[in-house]
């Protein structure tokens, strides 16, 4: 299998469709709906999606049934990365390779631009198509549950709370698996869902969504201390700045890659019982590991 050509079809699937669902930037009122458009189409890797229709694939379902929820997913991480970047959170001005959506919009803008991605994403979600196992109810349980303040949400505030303090080891796996592992795991877990995926099934994606989205952590920690601001297209260096713990501050750049790969190889084990079924899994989480923006 081709993994450029197949990230490249499946980005494209997930485009088309993120622009059926988000109304038009010339929707009254215009501003709320540039600005929603502005952050959702800077060139975002899609990473989220892609797992979704991967893990749907994997267990036997089609494309276009996971469609929506990949795309619901790809909102919430969207509104994060807006709210994120806010003068009153990390305050960053690049994203995506662009100005922050509250430099060229303001805050206020932003701050609703954010409100109604996360909002939109379970108005998307809500098509999905119900299955024997999973109803669509499940599916906006799920989805609201690693969105909210035990998950994404919770991880942001052990983040902002740990911000110049000397945070353990423990402490900092904490905010990574909350802040990134558990909206990866629930995008990988919703493409289970959509396919019908049994319990064994579930659980089996679930480990492998946790160990991914660590390493995947692991790895922009590190993206954050040995790339340049331009091939990441968002502010290089900006956790050392920030007094942020990260791997690489806490156990050292060598150490970081080593379990990045530990990680990797835990993914790896997790998708055994799918055999073959999950290669293109395999072949994605490789390529995260492998990733240099
Ligand atoms: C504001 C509720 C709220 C949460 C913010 C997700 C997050 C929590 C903050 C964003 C900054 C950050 C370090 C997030 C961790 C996850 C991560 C590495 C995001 C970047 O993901 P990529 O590389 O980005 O997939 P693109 O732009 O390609 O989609």
């Amino acid at each position: 299998m081709d993994l450029k050509k197949y990230l490249a079809r499946h980005a494209r699937a997930v485009d088309a469709a993120l622009n059926r669902y988000l109304p038009r930037d010339n929707a009254k009122p215009a501003t709320i709906h540039e600005a929603m458009r502005y952050s959702l189409f800077a060139g975002g890797k899609r990473l989220r999606p892609i797992l979704t229709l991967a893990a749907a694939e994997t267990c036997g379902g089609a494309v276009k049934d996971a469609i929506p929820a990949a795309c619901a997913v790809e909102c919430i991480h969207t509104y994060s990365l807006v709210h994120d970047d806010l003068p009153c959170m990390d305050d960053d001005d690049l994203r995506r390779g662009r100005p922050t959506n509250h430099k060229v919009y303001g805050e206020g803008v932003a701050v609703l631009a954010g409100d109604a991605l996360l909002t939109i994403a379970f108005e998307i979600l809500a098509k999905v198509k119900p299955v024997s196992r999973h109803p669509v109810a499940a599916h906006i349980a799920e989805l609201a549950h690693a969105s909210g303040s035990r998950w994404l949400i919770g991880g942001q505030v052990a983040d902002l709370e740990g911000e110049g303090k000397r945070l353990s080891g423990d402490e900092l796996k904490f905010i990574h698996r909350c802040k990134t592992a558990a909206l990866l795991t629930s995008s990988i877990r919703l493409g289970g869902m959509c396919a019908n995926a049994t319990t064994q099934q579930l659980k089996s994606l679930t480990d492998f969504g946790q160990a991914l989205g660590l390493a995947f952590q692991v790895i922009d920690d590190i993206l954050d201390v040995t790339q340049t601001t331009e091939k990441l297209g968002k502010t290089a260096g900006k956790d050392v700045k920030a007094i942020k713990a990260t791997y690489p501050a806490i156990f050292g750049l060598d150490h970081s890659r080593t379990e990045a790969h530990r990680l990797t190889r835990k993914a790896h084990a997790a998708l055994k019982p799918f055999g073959a079924k999950a290669d293109t899994l395999r072949a994605l989480a490789d390529y995260l590991l492998e990733r240099d923006y």
